[in-house]
């Protein structure tokens, strides 16, 4: 019997351990998919500590998805109106070369850019940043992870002094209290939820709240589920915390020792009485009440969030609210309580530990700050001052680039903006201005392959060994465990041979991608995500390991048991003594501020950017599905997901239904100031009357105007710089009987188009 490969989901963050067989096993006939493709056999690891040997449709089937449509030779193209041809991986990597070698000498290093991915590996990311921020002196590498995590990762990083999740998945498990909001955990971290769930229906006595304008299966399984508007959770957490505050529910203690800005927070919160809340939060006062009451007499509350929260005008804002709720109650570094990001895909977190984003530089580092500057040019062997003192361009930015001619080359890999950016039309009509893109995917046709001129064909997991990092800090080797199709590489492989064809070859001259991450861990070195102590060789006898982990303690370190963390918070903080290696962050008491001192934010709700208005009375709000991943690049592709979700929706409200004389199944066009769509109506309950719901996944390859991108607005978090892909202004118009048929077919035939 053959030994099957242990290795990570590469969709969601939950990250769950899976093991991979060959399709072929002894004495059984070989699956295969409808192309005849020998398909790979996937199960649960049940020794991955993260998920114990559960996982969700998408992981299952992933295996389905890999032989499909794949890009298989770089492809070249003059201008976007030609068909592509043929290149060889020399020519094309000439090009590229050339034209960065001559934007060096015209424009300037910052006029190259880089935007990449969540679902690159830590190697690719690393590569990405010596290449772009050490190399060529520009910090214009970006991620798909600005429309992600960036509100997390400000909000952690102002809140605490660094970015960092400070909490566990067993947190779920030891939890009185679980506040979930602005995530519907039981579609997107499935695993995450199951954990939770178990945990909430044997005990009778803990408690889930749900705060989300839908009522979506994760709302459903709460004790209290809070429908509030769009855009007021801040109005909300503060209302929260003034009834903490006037019903004495603090932890004076933690306050004094531990924080700073505590009273400048309690006069913000003294304008958020229940009365003026739960009215501009459309809630009832009770339920309102019924949730200040749950946090105060929980001992252990667990926050999870995730784009509810971060995707808005005020994400950062939204998340330091959240983690002012832990601080005056003293939730957080104690087994079962702490503000959780979930983060979303597999490997944004490594990602952020890379220096994956414009103002970031690897080891938890930013950009602005000159000593981490001249440490990373000092471990990167670089002359003082190689790297820029200013942030990159941030995803946005790079659009706006485009239409300004500030951006001469922009170099998108693993995402697929022509379907995830905001504003889509605006984003496409830039696309179509780019002097030279350049696109590394590993699908053929994705909606962005229409607006490149060279595509790189890239190795995608499976086919590439390398690490990732999931929601709970938890590093996971994926080992290759098949061959690429065609000429496809590793992107970090393609990165590198771009530096060396620049004249960086002792920069670039790694042989594997063990060679690369061995050079990564030192750059993490005495950092708050310290991974000195990993490697290939660890990884892989001893499996999954947590972080912070540095050297010194080897042989003792990864998972600890929960013995050394039974010690009550106040005892460990008492003592004010640094546990360095614990399965959760700040146990201490001590953060990673200059005093030491986590800080209180002060904010008043501001709402959302682009309110309903006479004109545009709904709030149209976006998000995913159960069974779909993003842009359908793999999820489309596969036979049982597209037969459970063969196509979009809007979720409407009856009573907004009835008002409109729309029926279930009708074809009804959305307007927003920016463009519109068609979708089929889904009458529910589910969505607050006054909002309405579509999902992100469809694409202009997989339905006909579906594209929910069309519609929404790239407004940003000022801090962040996360735009509010939650909610924009729409008017709904049901299409005209007579044509309601014709746009059906239009709508089958978009589907059909994409051959599987
Ligand atoms: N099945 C599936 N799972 C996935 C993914 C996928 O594509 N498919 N993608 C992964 C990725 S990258 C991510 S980022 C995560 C996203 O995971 P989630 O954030 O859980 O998913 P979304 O559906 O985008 O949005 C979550 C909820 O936010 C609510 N919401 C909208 N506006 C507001 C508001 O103003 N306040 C509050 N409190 N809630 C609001 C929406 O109604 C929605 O139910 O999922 C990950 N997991
Ligand atoms: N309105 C609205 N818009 C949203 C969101 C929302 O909630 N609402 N969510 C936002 C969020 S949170 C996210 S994360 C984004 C996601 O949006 P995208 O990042 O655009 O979506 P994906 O479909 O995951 O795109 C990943 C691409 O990488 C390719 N790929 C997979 N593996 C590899 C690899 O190893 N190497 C390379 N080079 N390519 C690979 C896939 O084929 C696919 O084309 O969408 C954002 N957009
Ligand atoms: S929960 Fe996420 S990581 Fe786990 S199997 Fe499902 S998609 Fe993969
Ligand atoms: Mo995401």
């Amino acid at each position: 019997m053959t030994e099957p490969t242990k290795t990570l989901c590469p969709y969601c963050g939950v990250g769950c351990g899976l093991e991979v067989l060959p399709p072929a096993q002894p004495g059984k006939a070989t699956n295969r998919d409808q192309q005849g493709n020998p398909i790979w056999q996937v199960r649960g690891d049940r020794s991955h500590p993260s998920s114990q040997g559960k996982i969700c449709v998408k992981g299952g089937t992933i295996a389905e998805s890999l032989d499909k449509n794949r890009l298989k030779y770089p492809m070249i193209r003059e201008s976007l109106d030609q068909p592509f041809r043929r290149a060889s991986w020399d020519e094309a990597l000439e090009k590229i070369v050339n034209r960065i070698q001559e934007l060096r000498t015209t424009q300037g290093s910052d006029s190259i850019c880089m935007y990449g991915s969540g679902q690159f590996q830590t190697e690719d990311y690393y590569i990405a940043q010596k290449l772009l921020k050490g190399c060529l002196g520009t910090n214009n590498f970006d991620a798909n992870s600005r429309l992600c995590m960036s509100s997390a990762v400000a909000g952690y990083t102002q809140s605490f002094g660094s970015d960092g999740p400070p909490c566990c998945y067993d947190d779920l498990e030891l939890t009185d209290c679980a506040f979930l909001i602005g995530t519907n955990t039981a579609e997107c971290h499935p695993i995450v939820f199951n954990r939770l769930r178990v945990h909430h229906k044997k005990n009778r006595k803990v408690k889930m709240i749900v705060v989300d304008p839908r009522r979506t299966p994760t709302a459903e399984a709460a004790d209290l589920h809070l429908a509030i508007k769009p855009g007021t959770d801040i109005d909300l957490l503060n209302g929260i915390a003034h009834l903490l505050l006037r019903w004495g529910y603090l932890d004076t203690l933690f306050i004094d020792e531990c924080t700073q800005g505590f009273s400048q927070y309690t006069e913000v919160i003294q304008h958020y009485p229940p009365e003026v809340v739960a009215r501009k939060c459309g809630i009832r006062i009770d339920l309102l009440e019924q949730a200040a009451r749950y946090w105060g007499e929980s001992e252990r509350v667990l926050s999870l969030w995730s784009m509810g929260v971060n995707q808005s005008s005020e994400g950062t804002a939204k998340v330091r609210t959240i983690i002012n709720l832990h601080l005056m109650t003293g939730n957080i570094g104690k087994p079962g309580a702490g503000p959780f990001s979930l983060t979303g895909q597999p490997n944004a977190m490594g990602g952020r530990e890379a220096g994956g984003l414009a103002h970031i530089l690897p080891g938890y580092r930013v950009v602005k700050n000159p000593q981490h500057r001249a440490e990373v040019e000092q471990l990167w062997g670089l002359t003082p001052g190689s790297i820029s003192p200013n942030p990159g361009k941030d995803a946005w930015s790079m659009i706006t680039g485009l239409e300004t001619g500030t951006v001469g080359l922009l170099w998108i890999a693993a995402t697929n903006p022509a379907v995830s950016m905001p504003d889509l039309e605006r984003t496409k009509q830039a696309l179509m201005r780019s002097p030279l893109t350049v696109y590394q995917d590993a699908y053929y046709p994705t909606e962005t392959s229409a607006y490149a001129h060279i595509l790189l064909p890239a190795a995608q997991w499976s086919e590439k060994t390398g690490t990732m990092t999931n929601s709970e800090r938890v590093v996971t080797l994926c080992p290759q465990f098949r061959e690429p199709p065609g000429e496809a590489k590793a992107d970090w492989e393609i990165f590198a041979e771009v530096g060396r064809r620049l004249g960086f070859t002792q920069e670039f001259n790694f042989t594997n991608s063990e060679a690369v991450y061995a050079e990564f861990v030192q750059l993490t070195r005495d950092r708050p995500c310290d991974v000195t102590g990993l490697s290939y060789q660890r990884l892989q006898q001893q499996g999954p390991i947590q972080w912070p982990c540095p050297l010194e303690e080897e042989g003792e370190i990864g998972r600890k048991g929960e013995a050394e963390e039974t010690g009550i918070f106040s005892a460990l903080f008492k003592e004010k003594k640094q546990e360095k290696v614990a399965k959760r962050l700040y146990t201490d008491g001590i953060f990673n501020t200059p005093d030491g001192r986590a800080k209180f934010a002060a904010f008043h709700s501001k709402g959302l950017a682009e309110p309903p208005n006479n004109e545009y009375p709904f709030v149209l709000t976006v998000g995913r599905v159960y069974e779909h991943w993003h842009t359908m690049t793999r999820t489309g592709r596969i036979e049982k997901i597209m037969k459970k979700q063969p196509q979009p929706f809007l979720e409407i409200h009856p009573r907004d239904a009835e008002q409109l004389a729309i029926e279930e199944g009708m074809l009804i066009e959305i307007h927003s100031r920016r463009g519109k769509g068609i979708f089929p109506a889904r009458i529910t309950k589910a969505i607050a009357p006054g909002t309405v719901f579509v999902p992100m996944h469809w694409g202009a390859l997989w339905a006909e105007n579906a594209e929910a991108n069309v519609l929404t607005h790239p407004e940003a978090c000022p801090i962040s710089l996360e735009p509010e892909l939650k909610a924009c202004a729409v008017k709904l118009i049901p299409v005209k009987p007579e044509l309601q048929q014709e746009r059906s077919l239009f709508q089958q035939k978009a589907k059909e188009s994409v051959s599987v």
